[in-house]
């Protein structure tokens, strides 16, 4: 019986000690591409700086308060006098958390300003939020606006203005690793600044639960460098590559007859939806359906003939009936839409 217990008392010390692991291995997990507390940008820097200072607020007052607890369990009854005991009621459970409150509080408000300021914005990039994909918009100095989808490009170093909003239902626009969140809200734009410290892939997710496939609604970011990012720019304005081989040919048929043009855009062709994605260039993104699927030609031929098994409630009708051949053929021309 004693060796029973001796073994659960083992058990249990283990468990402890792993659970005091627990917060430093949760803070270690949170190293990535979507890491608020891996700042890849000026409002996501002064993010986790706060985040740092309230939680050093937070231990200090969990310190005092179980360094208080300890005490009185030490205490001799009647070591202090009245006078006394009131004092510490009113220093520890009054004075004390007013005092740190109202100074992280104040930290807090102090760096919103920054947050918050519109000016001297070098990009502008309009993003709508829509079930269960993103609207993308560039606006260019010289004329029109270039429209992609599901995926983020920027140049590193400089200030970007997102204007955001909904056709739909309330979604969040959120780059972790970037900057804070700003709600998308039907009839309404709202702002948000951006600006990007250093390059590399991140990853930014819709942060309002908006319905079925919520969950399946996220975007790559690529922060680049401004010269890589301009020729970017440049080759999504242009309109689509022409097929170049036969079986992209029969794709781009299929494409045509099988009414997708009613949804989707692809400048330089007949099909101009605007429905679902423009997908002038989308054989060069990064994923398929918002962050769903790799973007190679069997998720594009997954996605035409299973769209509903993929994302449920999708406002995209299943291709499934199609013959193999037809299906196959439009993934090698949509995968060829660089
Ligand atoms: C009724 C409108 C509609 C029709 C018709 C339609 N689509 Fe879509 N499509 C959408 C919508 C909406 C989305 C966005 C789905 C999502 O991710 O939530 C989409 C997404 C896509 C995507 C992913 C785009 C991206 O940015 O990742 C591809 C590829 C695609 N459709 C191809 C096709 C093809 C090929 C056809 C014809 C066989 C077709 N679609 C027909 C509405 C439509
Ligand atoms: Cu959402």
């Amino acid at each position: 019986m004693w060796q029973q217990l001796n073994n659960d008392i083992q058990r249990t010390r283990q468990w402890q000690r792993g659970l005091g692991l627990l917060p430093l291995t949760l803070l270690v997990a949170c190293d990535g591409q979507q890491s608020t507390l891996n700042p890849a940008g000026t409002g996501a820097e002064s993010i986790a700086t706060l985040f740092w200072w309230m939680c050093a607020g937070g231990v200090l007052i969990w310190a005092v308060v179980m360094g208080i607890a300890l005490y009185v369990t030490q205490a001799q009854p009647g070591a202090h006098g009245i006078r006394s005991a009131r004092w510490l009621i009113l220093g520890g459970g009054i004075i004390f958390p007013v005092v740190v409150l109202t100074a992280l509080l104040s930290y807090g408000l102090m760096l919103m300003p920054p947050l918050r300021s519109t000016t001297d914005i070098d990009l502008r990039v309009d993003v709508s939020g829509e079930q269960w994909w993103w609207r993308v918009r560039y606006q260019t100095e010289a004329g029109e606006p270039v429209e992609l989808a599901n995926e983020i490009r920027l140049p590193v170093g400089q200030r970007v203005a997102f204007d955001l909003t909904s056709p739909d239902v309330i979604h969040s626009f959120w780059i972790p690793s970037l900057g804070g969140k700003v709600d998308m809200i039907p009839g309404r734009t709202n702002q948000l600044v951006l600006e990007p410290t250093r390059t590399g892939t991140f990853r930014g997710a819709c942060a309002e639960y908006c319905g079925t496939s919520h969950a399946l609604m996220a975007f790559p970011v690529v922060v680049m460098e401004p010269a890589a990012f301009s020729s970017w720019l440049a080759s999504q304005a242009q309109p689509a590559q022409a097929p170049e081989t036969a079986l992209q040919r029969q794709g781009q048929r299929a494409f045509l007859s099988n009414g997708c043009g009613a949804c989707h855009r692809v400048r330089g062709t007949e099909a101009d939806g605007t429905v679902g994605p423009d997908l002038t260039h989308v054989g060069s993104r990064l994923s398929l359906a918002a962050g769903t699927l790799p973007a190679d030609v069997e998720a594009f031929r997954r996605w035409i003939g299973h769209t509903g098994e993929i994302k449920p409630d999708v406002k995209m009708p299943t291709f499934g009936m199609l013959p193999d051949d037809q299906l196959n053929a439009m993934a090698h021309y949509l995968k060829g839409l660089k």
